[in-house]
This record gives C-alpha cells, structure tokens and sequence, in this order.
C-alpha cells in the first residue's frame, strides 16, 4: 500500500476537530472520532521535496535531517561542552550470585569538567551470566536507585535525590533501606540472565535528576558550570540528558569483556521509553531499541492528541523537551515531524514497541500507527519492517505478539508498567535477532 494511501486511510479515522484556547491545556481525547483532522509528514519525502528512493538517498540525506529536526525542535542537542567532560569508570563492587551462575558488579561512572569544577558519580549495576565469550546485554535507567530492581542487600543504596513516595520507600527525597526491590518485578533479573543476557541499569537522577531547576544540577548544570548563560532553546532537556547517560553506558560497556558490546539494546519504560527511543535514534551503536509504553513524546503519533498531548507534556513537565517544543503545544500540524519518524531513525535496527490496554494515556493504537507509518523505512532499508508481506493497519489484540519483524508490536492486558510478560517478549524478539 502507498504511504499517500495510507495516509488517507487515517484521515478517515479522524474526523473532528479539537479547538482550544491558546494557553490552555484542551482535556485529553479519549475517543477515536474526536481526533483532530491531520496529515503526517511523509518519512520518506525530503525537506527539499525529494523523494527517498535508495537506502542512501536514507542514510546521507533523509535520516541526518531528521535527527537533526528532533534534537532541534523536539529533545534539544547536547551542547558541544559536552564533548570535555572526561568520563573514567571504577569496578566498586562484585560478587556472584544465582547460585554462581552470574556476577553481579557494581560500577561507577565518573564523569569530570576538564576545569576541575565539579562531577557526577554515575552507578551502573549489572547482573552478567557466567559464559565463556562475551554476552548480550538489555540496558535502561530506572526510576528510583539501583537498590530497587533486585532484592539483594548488596547493591548500593542511592544516596541522591529521588522523587518524593508516601509508602516509606522515599523519605526527606532519600531512598530508605525500604526501597530495596521494590521494582523487582519490572526487572526481572534471573529471567534475563537464564536467557543469556546480561542486564545493566542506572538511577535516572544520578544523569539529571527529574524537577524542573532550572538546569542547575545534573549533567546540564555540570555541562553549563558556574556561566549564567540559560539553556538555548534548542539545547537538551532531561530526556536528551538522560540518554546521554545511557550512552555513556554503552562507553563503559564496550571495555568490559564479559559483554558483547555490538550487541546491546536500550530498553526503557515510560518516560524512560521515550527516553530509549531518542538513546537508539541517537546513538546508533545500540543494536536494539525496546519503548515499552512510552506514548506522548515516545512511540505515539502527537498529531492524534489521544490521551496525553504535546500541550499536557510540556506544561506537567517544562524540563523534559527543549524549550522549542512549546511551540507545538495545540499546534501539533506545525511539526515537520512526528513520532512515526522517531522510529524510523532507528531503522534498520530492530525496534520493539509495547503498549497495555488499561494505558489509554499513553494512546496504545497511536504507538502502534508509528510503527506502521515507520514501516516503509525499514523496507527501503531492506528488512521486512512490520513483518509480513505489507503491514496491517489494524493493531493486533490484547496479548497476541504478532506483528514482529524487525519492528516488534505487542499490546498487553493491563496497566502502566513493565512486566516479566513483556520482558518475555523482548528476550523473545532480542533471541530471534540475534540467532542465538
Ligand atoms: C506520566 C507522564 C507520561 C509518562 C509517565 C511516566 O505522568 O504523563 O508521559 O512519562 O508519567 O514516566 O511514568
């Protein structure tokens, strides 16, 4: 089916238009008839016009001018400061673990201005399968400190500022000895690690913690020092900062030699799966790229407003986009892109997209339409996209992980989260990639 076809076939889904004050965030639209009218920009068709027709018109022209528009308009770029800070990595602890059968290590990533004039202690902790040649590894950030993801009393306790719980887990912004494994069933460790890979995660905070100062503290106020210059309105916000820090992982990672550095994915949950999408489009060393319910600002097309909106995102959380996102608050036709395009900037890379029934605010049948409309990228490039002949408009239902090719899609039964079933599907996927 043509790109143009397919096009109309989602104007016909939508037939209402929403309007709204300028400044007022227009409430969520949860109903497939209220969405507004819109026409996505073609992935496939230059700013210049042209169209792509090779995989090269993609990689020298198409691809960079895109990347370029969303660190522009959308993420924000890391500054060229950046590019002095010195990062050195220190083993601070190992043991094993699972009855021997992996090793758990612990280690810190110092990241230094040149001038002496402050840093950041990054923790990286990583459970590694006992294997004799180097594994493959599912990397991400997580919420609330390392001490979370497992209950082991020997991962060390975030000492920084998190933000704010009422069960205990939290108290004055610092993790308690309470919070060890609370997140244990969105990492499932031995789960990973029986498959063969190994799993590296870090505190999203200790890159820049997630509150809107301004810029102070984090990787931007250690990037901007002591200058009173503000942020440009294309420079980074969080999002982008956070996944500067996951690529400084994948720095670290390409020194260890238990890990088969060619072969690791980005995976993130949430704002840390819009997160791992901007990590992978970004950085194309990371072979694979997982966004599980990332919605707005993630996998789901901004045009359709279901849900969470642009408006929404940047009025709730000012520091995740760089400041020229705000232009597109209820002015989404405005963007010469939109998120379809964020997916197709990982191609020919797998990328898997999940989303859950019971997350309407994260418009489900929104982030499966921008793997569809990613999906002619992934054919030029010469991988069978969505899979199958063509790809089917329809998502697939609840709990049938179908549509997988080098573009994965499944849509869970349930709520906001990540779980071992969807970790199942991303083994599954990383398996069938990888050959093992
Ligand atoms: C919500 C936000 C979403 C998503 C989520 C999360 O409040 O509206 O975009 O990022 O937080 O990260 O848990």
């Amino acid at each position: 089916m043509s790109v143009s076809c397919r096009l109309l076939i989602v104007l016909l889904f939508a037939r209402v238009v929403v309007a709204a004050e300028p400044n007022e965030v227009p409430p969520p639209i949860y109903d497939e008839d209220a969405i507004p009218h819109f026409v996505l920009p073609e992935v496939l068709v230059c700013d210049d016009g042209s169209k792509v027709k090779t995989a090269d018109d993609w990689t020298s022209k198409r691809r960079p001018e895109l990347l370029q528009l969303f660190a522009d308009e959308m993420f924000g770029n890391v500054p060229r400061a950046a590019q002095n800070l010195v990062v050195t990595s220190k083993v601070v602890e190992e043991g094993e673990v699972m009855a021997g059968k992996a090793v758990r290590r612990q280690v810190e990533l110092l990241v230094s201005r040149k001038d002496g004039k402050g840093q950041l202690v990054l923790g990286l902790l990583m459970y590694i399968p006992k294997s004799d040649k180097p594994v493959p590894a599912f990397i991400g950030l997580n919420f609330k400190g390392n001490q979370t993801i497992a209950n082991d009393a020997k991962i060390h306790l975030n000492p920084g500022w998190v933000r704010p719980s009422n069960d205990g887990t939290v108290v004055d912004n610092k993790a308690t000895e309470a919070s060890r494994g609370t997140a244990s069933s969105r990492w499932p460790v031995e789960l990973i690690v029986s498959r063969g890979y190994a799993v590296g995660t870090m505190y999203y905070g200790d890159i820049d913690p997630d509150f809107d100062d301004g810029f102070e503290n984090g990787i931007q106020g250690l990037v901007k020092g002591d200058s009173e210059r503000k942020l440009t309105g294309n420079e980074w916000g969080s999002i982008a900062g956070w996944a500067w820090g996951l690529s400084r992982i994948l720095d670290y990672l390409e020194t260890d030699e238990q890990i088969d550095a060619k072969h690791v994915g980005v995976v993130g949950h949430s704002r840390l799966g819009k997160t791992s999408l901007w990590a992978g489009a970004s950085d194309e060393r990371f072979a694979f790229v997982v966004s599980n319910d990332s919605g707005c600002g993630g996998a789901a097309l901004s045009r359709r407003r279901y849900g969470e909106s642009v408006h929404r995102i940047n009025t709730a959380f000012p520091h995740w986009f760089c400041d020229n996102y705000v232009k597109y608050n209820s002015n989404e036709g405005a963007m010469a892109f939109d998120q379809h395009e964020l997916i197709a900037l990982i191609a020919p890379r797998p990328v898997y997209v999940a989303s859950a029934t019971d997350d309407q605010w994260a418009d489900p049948h929104g982030e499966y339409l921008s793997c569809y409309f990613a999906d002619p990228v992934y054919r030029l490039l010469g991988t069978n996209g969505l899979g199958g002949e063509a790809p089917i408009l329809a998502p697939p239902g609840p709990d049938d992980p179908r549509a997988i090719g080098q573009i994965g899609y499944h849509l869970r039964t349930g709520k906001h989260d990540i779980t071992e079933y969807d970790w199942t599907q991303y083994l599954n996927f990383a398996d069938r990639h990888f050959a093992k």
